[in-house]
């Protein structure tokens, strides 16, 4: 296909796309691109829901959930509920090069960083102050709690198991504010193929909470011999469903890129109509498509395109 190379991501975070495209240009493998572009975000705080100082969970603190996939080999490295660390595609890249592990979680992932040379900081900033205080004045709404008691809606905890039938409330709380992670393929001359993600998860989550995007065929997958994609949205619902692994499954089965990412957001929606999210997919030829669900805010899912068809990022939907 001769609009290769390719790189895709996410929402329109477009110095995300010319960082990975400009480390293609310059010699770099599709591993390289999709650190550097995923990184590019985690600087410059994407959006506020990429990297350090957003989305505050319960306490008020950021940690961040991140991996890399190699389509050529299966391997992967991957970081959740990361502290301290700005860096999260690079220690998930660290923990897929410099270990025979594929996800490290918590306090010891950012130890395992630290040693890796990583430097700890504070990832507290003005606004995941602000976006925290408002949220204690608020009464800790939206609150992520169900079956509990002190009713979630009168009280910010601490909360207690109630002893009532456990029901799916689906997922009436999530708001796209607090919600768009970088989700990015990179896909080279040669047919080498990476996917990963980088987010800061969800406001007010509950600490300890882990959503799709470090999780293996959920928030992004990439086997160089069928395709690969990568999911934004409310990860909680969407990791029960391996999107992006199904979705790389119906590319290697023939399906095309669109009608791929089509069918891995359907089975989603026979479950819960109203949930919240998108995908992008690439097969190994460097055809693209993308297919979303109530993106709210907006009309249309965004996300960026670079190819040798263009010299700047394009901005599709
Ligand atoms: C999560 N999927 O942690 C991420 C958030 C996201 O667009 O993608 N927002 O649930």
């Amino acid at each position: 296909h001769t609009s290769l190379p390719l790189v895709i991501n996410t929402w329109p975070f477009k110095n995300a796309t010319a960082a990975a495209w400009n480390a293609l240009q310059s010699g770099g493998s599709v591993l390289d691109a999709l650190e550097k572009g995923c990184a590019r975000c985690e600087m410059e705080q994407c959006d506020g829901s990429v990297g350090y100082g957003g989305s505050p969970d319960e306490t008020g603190e950021t940690t961040l959930d991140a991996m890399i996939m190699n389509g050529d080999t299966m391997e992967v490295g991957a970081v959740a509920d990361l502290r301290r660390i700005k860096n999260a595609i690079g220690v998930a890249r660290a923990v897929m090069e410099h270990t025979e592990h594929t996800l490290l979680v918590a306090e010891s992932a950012s130890v395992f960083a630290e040693n890796m040379g990583f430097v700890a900081e504070d990832l507290t900033t003005n606004n995941s102050v602000n976006i925290f205080s408002q949220w204690l004045k608020g009464n800790c709404q939206p609150n992520y709690r169900k079956n509990v008691f002190p009713d979630p809606s009168k009280s910010c905890g601490p909360y207690k198991p109630r002893a009532t039938v456990r029901q799916n409330t689906g997922a009436q709380l999530v708001n796209t504010r607090s919600h768009d992670t970088i989700g990015m393929i990179v896909l080279d001359q040669h047919g080498h193929l990476a996917a990963g993600t980088s987010t800061n998860g969800l406001t007010h989550k509950i600490p300890g909470r882990v959503g799709d995007s470090p999780i293996v065929g959920a928030g992004a997958y990439a086997d160089s011999s069928a395709g690969a994609a990568s999911a934004t949205g409310d990860g909680d619902l969407m990791m029960r469903f391996l999107p992006s692994y199904l979705a790389v499954e119906l590319m290697r089965a023939g399906a095309d890129p669109s009608a791929a990412c089509k069918t891995a957001i359907s089975r989603i929606k026979r479950h819960y109509s109203d949930f919240f999210g998108a995908i992008i997919c690439a097969n190994t030829t460097g055809h693209y498509g993308a297919a979303c669900n109530k993106v709210p805010g907006f009309s249309q899912f965004h996300f960026m395109v670079s190819n040798s068809e263009s010299d700047t990022p394009l901005l599709k939907s």
